[in-house]
């Protein structure tokens, strides 16, 4: 590919590889860390970077990615910010013979032929955890159980698969319910926004499940404003484990995290050579993780890369 070589190291002359990558936003504290690993394991591969940057918004991605056909990169990846919508931007990349890699998040097309490979969480697993949890810790409470949901992004895949992994497993004990369920925007201003009207409407709110760590500290902030305990007064469960998550819960004001891990550059980077050389690779990368209690999390916070 053409234009500026702006992470260029070693390689140079022209078989160096320039990768196109459209980048959700910067919502999370997940997200930065996925954007510094992929910027990081670029250099490291000595891999032409161009990254953008499209702050939630579908049509940014949809322009990035028609802007990353117009320059022809050798490879195009990105994070899908929805999972519906894609196939008629996919296409155009397929007859520009641009391979698409998406990374993080998946799209639902059809039409499996319109990217290479899908490399990410399983986010219903995730949703599963969480609920494994919640099963166990409330299996001897007594009465209801009043769930509040802090949902991810309106569509976009962990969103939609966190919820749904979530329920499938609570269903199994009847007084475990989801009495509200709202979208957060996976941001942490969202998630106080949301818990400050919950906690108004629902003031007898037993736990909150929130689709990341950035709402659910945002959460945390909303309780300890309404004069509650966070960890105590409400049990919160969360998703992702980045460093501000972690410190909460050693702290105990969230009580479980389920384990989504951002670092996915050092991967990205090897799909993308391996389809430049034309080799094949699994159409499914499913990244490795875990959970963690508060006493896991006091052992693991020195040693967290994110
Ligand atoms: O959990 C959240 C971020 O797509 C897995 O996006 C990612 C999610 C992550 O905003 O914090």
């Amino acid at each position: 590919g053409g234009g500026s070589d702006t992470a260029s190291s070693g390689g140079g002359g022209n078989d160096q590889i320039t990768l196109g990558f459209a980048q959700v936003g910067a919502e999370s504290g997940w997200r930065t860390a996925n954007t510094k690993s992929i910027q990081d394991s670029a250099k490291d591969a000595g891999i032409n970077l161009k990254f953008s940057d499209a702050q939630q918004k579908q049509e940014n991605q949809i322009k990035a990615i028609r802007s990353y056909i117009q320059q022809k990169v050798d490879v195009i990846a990105f994070s899908p910010v929805v999972e519906s919508g894609w196939d008629t931007v996919l296409k155009e990349a397929k007859d520009a013979g641009i391979p698409v890699v998406l990374t993080d998040r998946s799209v639902d097309s059809q039409d499996t032929s319109l990217y290479v490979t899908f490399l990410g969480s399983d986010f219903i697993a995730e949703g599963k955890k969480a609920g494994e949890w919640t099963v166990k810790n409330f299996a001897n409470a007594s009465g209801e159980v009043k769930i509040a949901q802090l949902e991810g992004t309106t569509g976009s895949a962990p969103a939609i698969d966190r919820a749904e992994g979530f329920a499938d497993v609570i269903k199994s004990d009847p007084k475990l319910k989801i009495v509200a369920s709202q979208t957060g925007d996976f941001t942490r201003a969202g998630g106080k926004q949301v818990t400050e009207a919950l906690l108004k409407s629902n003031p007898d709110i037993t736990m909150i499940y929130a689709h990341n760590d950035d709402m659910a500290l945002g959460a945390i902030e909303a309780i300890e404003a309404a004069g509650k305990v966070p960890g105590k007064d409400i049990t919160i469960v969360s998703v992702d484990a980045v460093h501000d998550g972690m410190q909460a819960l050693s702290d105990g004001k969230i009580n479980f995290i389920v384990e989504c891990s951002p670092l996915l550059g050092p991967q990205l980077m090897d799909v993308v050579k391996k389809v430049k050389a034309g080799e094949s690779v699994e159409k499914r990368i499913v990244t490795e993780e875990t959970t963690f209690t508060p006493e896991q999390a006091k052992e693991a916070l020195p040693s967290r890369q994110y």
